[in-house]
């Protein structure tokens, strides 16, 4: 190219992204130009020993190939020896003197970096936490680093499984981006942080467990979950509910514990045999309250209290009914599986599988702390169930016996007047020595009907509540 015009001083640049290749006529000029290969003329271009000939060994750029610099040198190692080898095919003009290019030669690459690897680390502000106020405010962090350094560019996306919890949202100086919500629902959510990446820095991601529960509503020295547990149609190797574990928070009590009754709340279930049920205490005991029991029939709203004191086991097979019963475990078939996060065997099984009772797993324990039930349904078919809420009731070591009478100031009384006001007054007393009870409440009902209270006792011990019948 260029011609047989004389160039002098002509610096000039090979570049595939130039606008124009080099003239093949016409005076070379210096500037930026696109490689260029005419190799026209009879003989064509060889580079003799120790450069590499002619023929197959050579690629020609346009107009003769298509090769270009990216084609021969992109994605290779630029690591190595570069050899640049000039000359001249042809004699002539008579008074040629050669050539020179006097200020050599420099190649300009420009490298692909691999996005460096980075790693996230998602953390919470509060861990358990609770789907209602207090402490029902949590904060997830994600801290993303490369080499230990703050990644300070890209976006994090919070998910739980395949739902976004927040979009990619920009960290921030330090490398992290937040997500804050108040409105997790009960249960176990694993909480994902992805980084999602740049052309500089890969995507990563970490995972963490976060855990949230109902408060706990209590009523006397009753702690209830106000929760529902869903049920779901389980499997061989348990079908955990949700959620699972229901905890049930106990503070407060004194003494030790001496009694405990659990009771389920409208137990609906399309085959109660499937379910297994799992209480777990402060104390670390692992008792199966119930497993196995109420046969194939399917049961709506069925208020079951388990009792070590009650009459009678649930029943094996045949259908459940409200009432107070001991814990029974009949333990058939599949057995008990109870997946993590439950605690793994041995566990503790009621009659008639076991011989554990309330007082055995945990007669004597402290009765504060958390509580885990764990429901599962161990056998794929018969549907979902649900227990709308549980309630745990204690009696301690340090409750003191009481005794309560109810006296009348009329009695036989009148329909009207005279003689139809009646004051009823309850006097609580402690059943060791009749000293008065001065502490709680007295309500006064008629079978299920509360007729008044529940009402504070007073200094005497006393409670009392006048109705007039007209
Ligand atoms: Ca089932
Ligand atoms: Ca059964
Ligand atoms: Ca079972």
């Amino acid at each position: 190219m260029g011609g047989t015009a004389a160039a002098a001083s002509t610096t000039l640049t090979l570049d595939d992204a130039a606008v124009s290749q080099l003239p093949d006529n016409g005076p070379l000029v210096s500037g930026t130009f696109k490689p260029t290969a005419v190799n026209s003329g009879i003989v064509k271009d060889n580079f003799p020993a120790p450069g590499p000939g002619t023929g197959a060994a050579l690629t020609f750029a346009a107009p003769f190939g298509t090769g270009t610099l990216a084609s021969q040198f992109n994605g290779t190692n630029p690591n190595g020896t570069w050899s640049l080898y000039v000359i001249d095919d042809a004699l002539g003009p008579a008074s040629g003197i050669g050539a020179i290019i006097a200020g050599g030669w420099s190649i300009n690459i420009t490298t692909a970096v691999a996005a460096a690897p980075t790693a996230t680390v998602v953390t919470s502000s509060l861990n358990p936490s609770f789907t209602t106020t207090p402490g029902n405010t949590v904060t997830f962090t994600a801290t993303v680093t490369s080499a230990g350094n703050p990644v300070t560019q890209g976006t994090v996306t919070f998910m739980e499984g395949a739902a976004t919890l927040q979009a990619a949202t920009a960290v921030n100086g330090s490398g992290q981006a937040t997500f804050t919500t108040s409105a997790l629902s009960e249960g176990s959510h694993l909480i994902r942080a992805v980084y999602d990446g740049t052309a500089s820095f890969a995507t990563s991601n970490s995972t963490l467990t976060q855990v949230v529960n109902n408060h706990t509503i209590v009523i006397g020295s009753t702690f209830c979950n106000p929760g529902p547990i869903a049920i779901p149609d389980g499997a061989l190797t348990g079908g955990p509910a949700t959620p699972y574990p229901s905890n049930i928070f106990v503070s407060g009590l004194a003494g030790a514990v001496s009694k405990v009754t659990l009771t389920l709340n409208n137990l609906t279930e399309t085959r109660p045999d499937d379910l297994d049920m799992l209480l777990v205490g402060p104390n670390g005991a692992r008792f199966v309250v119930m497993s196995d029991v109420g046969g194939q029939t399917a049961i709506g709203n069925v208020t079951l209290t388990l009792d070590d004191a009650a009459a009678s086991l649930l029943p094996d097979a045949t259908p459940l009914t409200a009432g107070t019963f001991r814990p029974t475990a009949v333990n058939s078939g599949s057995g008990a599986v109870f997946p993590s996060p439950a605690p793994g065997a041995p566990y503790s099984f009621a009659a008639p599988f076991g011989a554990a009772t309330f007082a055995t797993s945990f007669g004597g324990s402290n009765p504060n702390g958390t509580w885990s039930l764990y429901v599962v349904d161990d056998a794929t078919g018969g549907g979902a169930g649900s227990i709308a809420s549980a309630c745990l009731s204690f009696v301690t070591t340090s409750d003191t016996p009481t005794t309560t009478t109810v006296t009348s100031s009329q009695n036989p009384s009148f329909t009207s007047v005279p003689s139809n006001t009646v004051t009823l007054t309850a006097h609580v007393t402690r059943t060791s020595d009749n000293g008065n009870v001065t502490l709680g409440t007295v309500t006064f009902k008629e079978g299920a009907t509360v007729l008044a209270g529940p009402l504070t006792l007073n200094g005497s011990g006393t409670a009392s509540f006048t109705t007039v019948v007209a």
